[in-house]
C-alpha cells in the first residue's frame, strides 16, 4: 500500500520550509504544481513548477478566491485509482491525478489575533484550501496530504522508505480533519463575537493542538493543550522564559490567575493573585507591586508554596525577590523587566511566562464544560458590577473605605469556587472559604485559616475581624451570615434575592452589620 507521489500541488501561506520541501521532491522526481504565490516562491529558489492555472485552462481570478476551485483539481484529488469508472471520466476530461497535496490555509487565527478588521478577516476565510484538504484526504487511500509543516520532514523519511504508507496517510487524513474542523470553529467564533449578540448556537467549537502534555491532572491520564485561535491574552499566548515545560494542572491554575488580576485596572494599581488548585489563596492590589505580593501572601503562606502568581502590572526586581523567598510554580504578568528576569535565571524549576497584555475581562466569550454524551456551553461570567448597582439594604450604610473592600471582595469571589466566602481587609484577602457544599462552612474555613495565620505571623488577632465579606450567591439563612460575623466582618457584599431575605437583613442589623446586594450571582462550580 505504498504511494509513491509522482505528481504534487503545493499551496501553501505559511512559505516556512516550502523551498526545502520542493527540492526535495524534485530531486525524487516528483512534478510540483502550484498557487500563485508559492509557484513565485519555489520559481525563485531555481525549481521547475506548473502553474495551476495551466492544469485547470483557467487563469486564477478574482484576487485569488478562485485558484484551486476546478474539477481537474478536484477530479485529481478524488479519483479512486482502482475504480474503472473513475479512471474513464479522468481520461475523458484530460485529469491526472495528484498524489501529494500540501495546503496550509489563510492565516485566518492570525489576523483575527492582530485585530484585522471585518473586511480582512473575510478576505482571509480560506475556501479553496480547506475544499482540497478535505478532498484529498477523504482519497487517503491515494492521496498524501499534509497541511502542517511540521510534518514535511516525517514526510520525506517515508519517501526515502520507498513511498507513504497507508497509516501514515490516515494520520495525515485525521490531523488535517482536525485542521479544517479547527479552522471552521476559527471563524465561527469570529462570527459569534462580531456579532451583537453571540449566541452558542452559532458558533463550534474546536482547537488546534498546541502542545502534548506529559500527563493530565493525574500521571495516568494522557493530555493536550488546545488553542482556539481567539488570540486572547493569558497562558495560550504567553512566552515562557525560563523553567521546565508546564503541566496541565499549571495551565489550568496559571489560567485562573491570569483571569482574576485581569479584573484590576493595572492604571489604578497593582495587583497580584495566589492561585493554588484553581483557587485564589492571597489576592491583594498595592501601592506598588511588591506591595500587593506581600499582602497577598500574607493571606494564606501555607497554602501559597508551590503557587502560581498572577501580575496584573510587568514584574519588577524587588518583587522577583521576594517571590524567589518560596517555592512558587509559575509566575505570569504582562512584561518583566531584565533585572526580574535575571533574578528568576537563579531558580531552575520556576517558570516565568509574559504577555502582551491582560486579557479583557468585559470581553464576552464562551465557556465549556463536558458532560457525558455532551458539552454545557455559556457565556463568560464578565458580570460586573460597580457602586450605581448596590443596594444598602441594612440600616447601616457602609463607609466608603468598607464599600471599597467590598467590591473588591466581591471581584474575587467571582473567581473562587462555590461555595465562595471571601474576607477582604484594607484591600487584600484576608480569608477564603472555597468550594464548600455548604456556605457556612466555606464562612467557618476561611476564618478558621484566617485565625491560623493570625498564630502564624504573631498577630494580637486574626485578620478578618473588622473586613468586609462577600459571597457568591445568596445567604438562605441568617447562619452563615452570622458565622461571618463572629469572625469579625462589619460588612456585607451578596446578591440577595433569597426567599428569607427579610430574615437574614434582621439578622445583619442585629448584628449591626451594614450589608449590600449586587442583584448579580457568581456561581463558579
Ligand atoms: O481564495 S481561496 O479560497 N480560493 C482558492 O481557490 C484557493 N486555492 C488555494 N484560497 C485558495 N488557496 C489558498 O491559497 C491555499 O490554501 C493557500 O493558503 C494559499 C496559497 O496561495 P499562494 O500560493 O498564491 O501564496
Amino acid at each position: 500500500d505504498l504511494v509513491s507521489p509522482k505528481r504534487a500541488l503545493l499551496s501553501v501561506s505559511d512559505k516556512a520550509g516550502l523551498i526545502d520541501l520542493g527540492r526535495a521532491l524534485a530531486a525524487k522526481g516528483v512534478e510540483l504544481v502550484s498557487t500563485g504565490g508559492t509557484a513565485k516562491a519555489l520559481r525563485d529558489a531555481g525549481l521547475a513548477v506548473r502553474d495551476v492555472a495551466e492544469l485547470t485552462g483557467f487563469p486564477e481570478m478574482m484576487h485569488g478566491r478562485v485558484k484551486t476551485l476546478h474539477p481537474m483539481v478536484h477530479g485529481g484529488l478524488l479519483a479512486l485509482r482502482d475504480d474503472a469508472g473513475h479512471l474513464a471520466s479522468m481520461d475523458e476530461h484530460g485529469i491526472v491525478p495528484i498524489d501529494l497535496l500540501v495546503v496550509n490555509l489563510y492565516p485566518f487565527e492570525a489576523t483575527v489575533a492582530r485585530g484585522g478588521d471585518y473586511d480582512d478577516c473575510v478576505e482571509n476565510i480560506d475556501i479553496g484550501g480547506p475544499a482540497m484538504l478535505r478532498a484529498a484526504a477523504k482519497n487517503h487511500a491515494f492521496v498524501t496530504v499534509i497541511t502542517d509543516p511540521e510534518d514535511y520532514a516525517p514526510l520525506l523519511e517515508q519517501l526515502e522508505q520507498g513511498g507513504t504508507t497507508l497509516r501514515f496517510r490516515q494520520e495525515c487524513a485525521a490531523s488535517t480533519y482536525a485542521r479544517t474542523a479547527a479552522y471552521d470553529a476559527a471563524v465561527s467564533a469570529w462570527f459569534a463575537q462580531t456579532l451583537e449578540t453571540p449566541s452558542p448556537r452559532r458558533r463550534a467549537f474546536a482547537g488546534t493542538l498546541a502542545q502534548t502534555l506529559r500527563y493530565g491532572e493525574n500521571p495516568h491520564q494522557s493530555a493536550a493543550f488546545y488553542t482556539d485561535g481567539s488570540g486572547r491574552q493569558g497562558v495560550a499566548t504567553a512566552v515562557q522564559h525560563q523553567g521546565k515545560e508546564l503541566s496541565y494542572n499549571n495551565i489550568n491554575d496559571t489560567d485562573a490567575a491570569f483571569e482574576l488580576v485581569a479584573e484590576f485596572d493595572p492604571a489604578d494599581s497593582a495587583a497580584c493573585a495566589i492561585i493554588k488548585h484553581a483557587n485564589p489563596c492571597g489576592v491583594a492590589r498595592g501601592a506598588t507591586m511588591l506591595e500587593a505580593y506581600k499582602a497577598a501572601f500574607d493571606c494564606d503562606r501555607t497554602s501559597a508554596f508551590g503557587g502560581i502568581v498572577a501580575l496584573n502590572r510587568p514584574l519588577d526586581a524587588e518583587t522577583a525577590q521576594e517571590i524567589t523567598g518560596i517555592f512558587t510554580e509559575v509566575v505570569i504578568a504582562p512584561g518583566a523587566s531584565d533585572e526580574a528576569k535575571a533574578i528568576f535565571a537563579a531558580k531552575k524549576n520556576l517558570r516565568l511566562l509574559t504577555t502582551d497584555g491582560l486579557p479583557d475581562a468585559r470581553s464576552g466569550g464562551l465557556t465549556f464544560r463536558q458532560v457525558a454524551g455532551g458539552f454545557l456551553v455559556q457565556d463568560k461570567d464578565n458580570g460586573f458590577v460597580g457602586l450605581d448597582d448596590l443596594k444598602i439594604v441594612t440600616k447601616k450604610a457602609p463607609s466608603a473605605a468598607q464599600m471599597e473592600d467590598l467590591l473588591l471582595a466581591w471581584k474575587i469571589a467571582k473567581h473562587v469556587k462555590s461555595n465562595a466566602i471571601v474576607y477582604v481587609k484594607d484591600g487584600a484577602t484576608v480569608g477564603v472559604g472555597a468550594g464548600q457544599m455548604s456556605r457556612v462552612d466555606s464562612a467557618l474555613i476561611a476564618a478558621k485559616k484566617a485565625e491560623r495565620m493570625a498564630e502564624a505571623l504573631g498577630l494580637p488577632q486574626p485578620l478578618t475581624i473588622g473586613s468586609a465579606v462577600a459571597s457568591d450567591a445568596f445567604f438562605p439563612f441568617p447562619d452563615g451570615l452570622m458565622e461571618a460575623a463572629a469572625a469579625g466582618a462589619t460588612c456585607v457584599i451578596q446578591p440577595g434575592g433569597s426567599m428569607r431575605d427579610a430574615e437574614v437583613i434582621a439578622a445583619a442589623d442585629e448584628a449591626g452589620l451594614a450589608m449590600v446586594f449586587t442583584g448579580m450571582r457568581h456561581f463558579r462550580h
